[in-house]
């Protein structure tokens, strides 16, 4: 079995200057029980970002990155859904919004399960919890044994992957389909603008935009994007967060989505193992997921993973990084990995030749080198594409994208994300999971060009 964690680097000074400062974010971002994204815009604890943040927390206090992940699946709804946002309740209502009093889903979401105690929003984001959880393990298993770690969040994560692909398999094709542009976690990407143009934005005097109180509008989806966004989650919530195929008006099939599952599907086969139960199921699920991706999503004539459109039943014809993310998933075929790796370094991607990978296309018609998912670099999607290049044994390409990675997080103070040609600061700073994922970069000697670098399979 081939462990992700590798031997420790000695540290360079300048190593331990940025490991000091990302420790520090996180730090900061802690309150208690989970991180902030950022104490001023994203003042509450979010999905995937915890995930992310769990696995670069896990070199500071394995305890603590624990604690995350569990808080956050304290909140999860009876029919396994985890929310993609957990309120505080020390937060001021006008401090983010959609607020607690939008979303209310301890009433409007009582149908689907939701919990009466804790206030969260009534949709998810992508599943990177499992292989979150089994990192965090791996981290110290002694430790995570002693506190049961494996065996409490093992149900929970279970009664997830089976929200996802039972409830969610929308399209009936066996992938898990999300139905609001922030569920796939890449809210403003190009992808969703044909499907979003059939949906009536929300009347722009209903509801305030706090997030322009932090980020600057430049870098931030435009107002009828924003409203379209409103119209969805109220329609969501008015339907009790009801999961019919059919009724929503906006779902799709996203590839880095379903990529992350069929990780954490394998990750939930070591966890099984690990805690005594059967890691068949998990593996049998994993590879249906893997053929179903392949199935329903990849494209021949752009070399990438595309997303489908379930509402207009089309594949969407453009390219965003979440196509290339895919390479995260073991056993492809290798004419689908050698496509992917071309197109990576292509004009569109610049793989090798710009600092960090572009979140949409750098010549597709949409491109914006700062607007949100709209060409600008994140560092949770080139953490995947780094640990995808590593485990198809594109090492080089992999230990360059991890050397400029660390220097745009050092130079941007941990930017949410950055401009993908010249590396600076764009969205606010000091952001949970730029820090964390430089941590983890930090903590880990490049792989050996065969070893697997995911961390979840042989
Ligand atoms: C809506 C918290 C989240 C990330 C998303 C990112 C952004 C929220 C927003 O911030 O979305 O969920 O208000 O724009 O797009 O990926 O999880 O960091």
């Amino acid at each position: 079995m081939t462990s992700l964690l590798q031997t420790p680097v000695p540290a360079a000074a300048d190593d331990l200057t940025l490991r000091r400062g990302a420790a520090r974010v996180l730090l900061t971002n802690w309150t208690g029980s989970s991180t902030v994204p950022s104490h001023g815009l994203y003042p509450h604890q979010w999905s995937w970002d915890s995930a992310f943040i769990a696995i670069g927390l896990r070199h500071l206090s394995v305890r603590r990155a624990q604690r995350e992940l569990e808080s956050l699946l304290g909140a999860q709804w009876a029919d396994g859904r985890v929310p993609h946002i957990v309120f505080s309740p020390d937060v001021p209502l006008d401090a983010y919004f959609p607020s607690p009093d939008f979303w209310r889903s301890s009433t409007s979401g009582a149908p689907s399960g939701a919990p009466a105690g804790t206030e969260t929003s009534g949709i998810v984001q992508p599943p990177v919890h499992a292989l979150a959880a089994w990192l965090v393990h791996q981290a110290d298993p002694e430790t995570s044994r002693s506190r049961g770690f494996l065996p409490r969040v093992y149900a929970r994560l279970v009664a997830w992957h089976d929200y996802l692909t039972d409830r969610r398999d929308l399209g009936g094709g066996g992938l898990a389909a999300m139905v609001h542009p922030w569920e796939p976690g890449m809210d403003n990407s190009p992808c969703w603008d044909g499907p979003l143009r059939r949906v009536e934005p929300a009347a722009p005097g209903s509801y305030r935009r706090a997030d322009l109180d932090h980020g600057q509008a430049a870098e931030r989806p435009t107002d009828l994007d924003y409203g379209r966004y409103v119209r969805l989650a109220a329609d969501y919530r008015d339907s009790g967060y009801a999961d019919a195929p059919g009724t929503h008006g906006f779902a799709v099939e996203d590839p880095c989505v379903n990529a992350l599952l069929i990780v954490s599907e394998h990750a939930l086969a070591r966890i099984a193992a690990e805690t005594g139960a059967d890691p068949a199921p998990h593996e049998a699920r994993a590879a249906r997921l893997t053929d179903a991706l392949v199935e329903r999503l990849w494209s021949p004539a752009h070399g990438m993973f595309l997303s489908r459109d379930l509402v207009g039943d089309e594949l969407i014809t453009e390219r965003s990084v979440a196509g290339l993310v895919p390479l995260i998933v073991p056993g492809l075929p290798q004419e689908i990995t050698d496509a992917l790796l071309a197109t990576a370094r292509s004009s569109a991607f610049l793989l090798g030749e710009i600092p960090m990978a572009p979140s949409y296309d750098v010549t597709g018609h949409a491109f914006d080198p700062s607007r949100y998912w709209r060409g600008p670099a994140w560092f949770n999607t080139n953490w995947l594409l780094e640990r995808g290049l590593r485990q198809y044994g594109q090492v080089r390409a992999a230990t360059a994208l991890r050397a400029a990675m660390l220097d745009a997080a050092g130079d941007s103070a941990f930017a949410e994300y950055v401009d993908p040609f010249t590396a600076e600061a764009r969205g606010t700073r000091a952001f949970g999971w730029t820090a964390a994922l430089t941590l983890d970069l930090l903590a880990e000697e490049p792989a050996a060009p065969d070893a697997s670098s995911i961390g979840v399979h042989t």
